[in-house]
């Protein structure tokens, strides 16, 4: 049977993701739904959206993360397919599930393979399989403390254990010696079973100083895959990316040895839709780390070197499309930089929620912003503080850095505090120039950046 595109889809988010999707939809001549909660009633996608539904009051747990009440709003409204965004739903294989049971699509992976990339510990022994690179580590689960000990030993100091339905670095504990290992362990399965009511750990080589970098995977339902290179996500804070770079600056041999193992994994994997490989690299050694079934955030500095506007591939994927592009039709051209624009204290990154009192985004040739914010939205307290993505495109890095400040330089915000103070030193710092910096380098460099920040306002 010919695929047919969806003539409507709810969009079960909010925000700038919310928009961004909402974008993609009328550039395709889909119908939008918005779900909201009360706290969005005035949001910018619920204003554009051809309908809305409110779904609950502010709280996630009522609304965003309320499976019923947005399965009853798709039922209400006719659509055909749901879009669950990032965070919230977008990795839930419940509503996945859900969504399927009601004759709709779920733009997103297959609920078995959310369930098999949610835990880790499948998640690797799976990749292990279909070839792609992992850590040294543990056979499975580590049961006891005995087991604990044996394995640091096999395994060798310093040594990392993390949470079998972790991610975001929850549950994680390294011990550098064997006397740390006890109470590592013990750690480890008390945070795992708090925060995600499961006290499953693993445990592998702990690497000191890697770089986080990630590969986006598209795949369509015919079984073709294609891999749209790498970003760097290194510059993080309590796992919370703050800037992100692609591609990242890796030799090509690396990166066409990488993409073909991935690509291979993915097809095998028989995944559908766009993916990410979320990977360590140490000493010119790649190192699998986790599988996102979603659209990311930082899909946007993937989309400005390839020229591949992956929410509409996402869609059309969901639908049953084959890809119109292989492989040889990808190139990397160019170099992009995206900045987090987030609600916070740019030094202490408190939440900074409030009335935004005037907004005025950047513009000029090669800039982008995806933001839902206007002069006049106030910022609610209840979600993450994410008021939108800067994003700079030019065809080196040095230019784009170059664009990227000219570009902090222009946005302006007020009434909230956000993090363009930060972002403007990341922007002029010499290793952030030279490219010299690993998923440690911020928490290093933090006190440093916000002090002569701290300096500035007091001479100012
Ligand atoms: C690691 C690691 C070092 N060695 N695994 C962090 C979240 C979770 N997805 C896995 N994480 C890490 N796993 C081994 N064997 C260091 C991290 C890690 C990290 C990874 C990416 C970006 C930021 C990070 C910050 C701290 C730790």
């Amino acid at each position: 049977m010919e695929p047919k595109l969806f003539s409507k889809v709810l969009i079960a988010n909010r925000g700038e993701i919310a928009l961004r999707i909402l974008r993609a939809c009328q550039e395709l001549n889909i119908r939008t739904v918005v779900v909201h909660s009360t706290a969005d009633s005035d949001s910018m996608p619920v204003r554009l959206a051809d309908e809305s539904v409110c779904i609950g009051p502010a709280p996630s747990r009522d609304s965003y993360l309320n499976m019923r009440a947005i399965m009853s709003a798709a039922e209400i409204t006719g659509a055909d397919a749901i879009h669950p965004g990032v965070g919230f739903l977008s990795e839930n294989s419940d509503f996945a599930r859900m969504t399927q049971e009601h004759s709709l699509h779920f733009i997103g992976a297959s609920p078995d393979l959310i369930d098999k990339m949610g835990d880790k510990i499948i998640a690797k022994v799976t990749m292990k399989k279909l070839g792609v690179p992992t850590i040294s580590g543990s056979k499975g689960e580590i049961p006891s403390e005995e087991e604990a000990l044996k394995q640091a030993e096999l395994i060798g100091f310093p040594i990392l254990i993390k949470a079998a339905s972790g991610g975001g670095g929850k549950g994680m504990k390294v011990a550098q010696n064997k006397e740390e290992v006890p109470q590592a362990w013990r750690l480890a399965r008390h945070e795992a079973l708090a925060n995600f009511g499961n006290d499953q750990v693993y445990m592998e080589r702990y690497l000191q100083a890697p770089r986080h970098i990630e590969f986006q995977i598209l795949a369509d339902a015919a079984g073709h895959v294609v891999c749209l290179g790498e970003r760097d996500c290194s510059i993080q804070r309590n796992h919370q990316k703050i800037w992100e770079e692609a591609p990242a600056l890796l030799p090509e041999r690396l990166r066409k040895k990488m993409e073909s193992t991935l690509i291979r994994a993915t097809q095998k994997l028989g995944y559908v839709g766009v993916g990410t490989f979320e990977m360590l690299l140490e000493d010119g050694q790649f190192y699998f780390m986790e599988m996102n079934t979603r659209l990311q955030v930082e899909h946007t500095v993937t989309e400005m070197i390839t020229g591949v506007d992956l929410v509409k591939e996402q869609i059309f994927a969901a639908a049953g499309f084959p890809l119109t592009f292989s492989q040889r039709d990808i190139t990397l051209k160019g170099h992009a930089i995206e900045c987090r624009i987030n609600a916070e204290d740019p030094n202490t990154f408190f939440p900074s929620p409030g009335l935004i009192k005037t907004y005025h985004p950047s513009g000029g040739p090669g800039v982008r912003v995806d933001s839902h914010v206007y002069s006049g939205y106030s910022v609610p307290p209840y979600y993450d503080s994410l008021l939108g993505k800067l994003i700079a495109y030019a065809p080196s890095r040095e230019a784009c850095l170059a664009k990227i400040r000219r570009a902090l330089q222009e946005f302006v915000v007020e009434g909230v505090a956000t993090l363009i103070p930060l972002q403007k030193k990341l922007a002029d710092h010499p290793d952030i120039i030279q490219a010299n910096y690993d998923i440690h380098w911020l928490g290093r460099h933090l006190t440093q950046l916000v002090e002569e920040q701290e300096n500035k306002r007091l001479l100012a």
